[in-house]
């Protein structure tokens, strides 16, 4: 068997790990020098054999003398919660060494120099596109070391997220609701703010429109420093809530990836939304527009830091769809800025902080 169709097969081994949490779903193939498939193996998820331990833990003592491991990502160079694969590979007497894509954590990084550095034949980039868009999701977070934030809210024409009396339910329609929910079920965790959760007592589950629970859940997030009340719908949700107090947005979401969630999808309200957009924090925008108007000061986002016009954030439309009588416009930051607490102007002024004020 030829190296790349070695590693296509490695990569539908994969596919038989978990596809949420901590570790990356990894497949592996043992080829003889002939190209005689020797044996296979994947990673099962954090705390058991990476796909590279769990292929040779098939094969007798001496038999990989002089193979090759086909593997989809850079072998680990670390002691984690299991022994450094390169270390496992280097001993089992493999020659050759063909992967995918290099390991981007911080810690098992490295593995391709050991192997090197061992005498052992390494070749890097075999199927790299079909490897890379399989692990989009934690090779993002792991090289961001935060999860891709989508930041979503539901405004009027007029851009505000509730009337004036903080009534918010229903501005958009249920197509519109159906889109969100098929989203909640596609990201690892949901975040709102301690003041949504006070004021509008969501459920953050991801449900079909007659309201029953979509297969995947993902974990309700909620940021600030006012305590959950003992009855709030979120603490019936099927995951326990994570709580973040909101002081510093950018270590609370290092935090999140290092609990294996790779995409977080902010709800709200406009305060939690805001402070992500004003720490730079935000990958994606999704905003459902609904074809009315409330007027009023309850904007669906609050201050950005933007005090001239010359400050505003860019961002490009990626998508626009009519949901029933509403739209959706996906929209994509041009470039992102460095935290604002850390950004400091010409004229030596900061820029506003990342932390979560308290509102809703
Ligand atoms: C590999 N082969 O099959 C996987 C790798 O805590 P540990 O010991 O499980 O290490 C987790 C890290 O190891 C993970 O974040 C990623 O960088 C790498 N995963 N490496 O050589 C594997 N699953
Ligand atoms: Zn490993």
């Amino acid at each position: 068997m030829a190296d790349a169709a070695a590693m296509r097969r490695a990569l539908e081994l994969a596919t038989r790990g978990p596809a949420r949490g901590v570790n990356p779903r990894v497949g592996c193939v043992i080829l003889s020098a002939h190209g005689d498939v020797l044996a296979e193996g994947w990673h099962r998820g954090a705390g058991t054999a990476h796909a590279e331990v769990d292929a040779l833990s098939k094969l007798a003592p001496g038999a990989a003398q002089g193979a090759t491991a086909v593997v989809t990502l850079e072998p680990c160079n670390h002691t984690g919660r299991t022994g450094p694969c390169a270390v496992a590979l280097i001993d089992a007497g493999i020659a050759r060494v063909v992967y995918a894509v290099a390991d981007p954590g911080d810690r098992s990084a490295g593995g391709a120099d050991r192997l090197r550095s061992a005498g052992i034949e390494v070749a890097a980039g075999v199927l790299v596109d079909e490897v890379e868009a399989f692990l989009d999701d934690w090779l993002f977070a792991t090289r961001h070391r935060r999860p891709h934030v989508t930041v979503k809210w539901a405004a009027s024409l007029d851009g505000r997220a509730a009337a004036s009396d903080g009534t918010s339910r229903w501005i958009t329609g249920p197509a519109a609701r159906a889109d969100v929910h098929r989203r909640r079920a596609a990201v690892d965790a949901i975040a709102v703010g301690t003041g949504t959760v006070l004021a509008d007592d969501p459920s953050l589950t991801a449900r079909t429109p007659a309201g029953e629970l979509l297969d995947a859940q993902p974990v309700p997030v909620v940021f600030g420093r006012r305590p959950l009340p003992a009855g709030a719908a979120i603490t019936r949700h099927p995951h326990a809530p994570i709580t973040m107090r909101g002081a510093d947005l950018a270590s609370d979401l290092l935090e999140l990836q290092r609990r294996g969630i790779r995409s977080l999808f902010v709800e709200g309200g406009p305060t939690l939304a805001s402070a992500f957009l004003a720490a730079g924090l935000v990958d994606e925008l999704l905003v459902y527009v609904a074809p009315v108007l409330l007027g009023g000061p309850r904007v669906a986002v609050g201050d950005l830091g933007v005090t001239t016009i010359a400050e505003a954030r860019h961002f490009h439309f990626a998508a626009v769809e009519r949901l029933g009588d509403d739209l959706l416009v996906v929209a994509h930051p041009v470039q992102t800025r460095p935290p604002a607490d850390t950004t400091t102007d010409s004229e030596g002024t900061s820029r506003a902080s990342t932390s979560v004020r308290e509102g809703n």
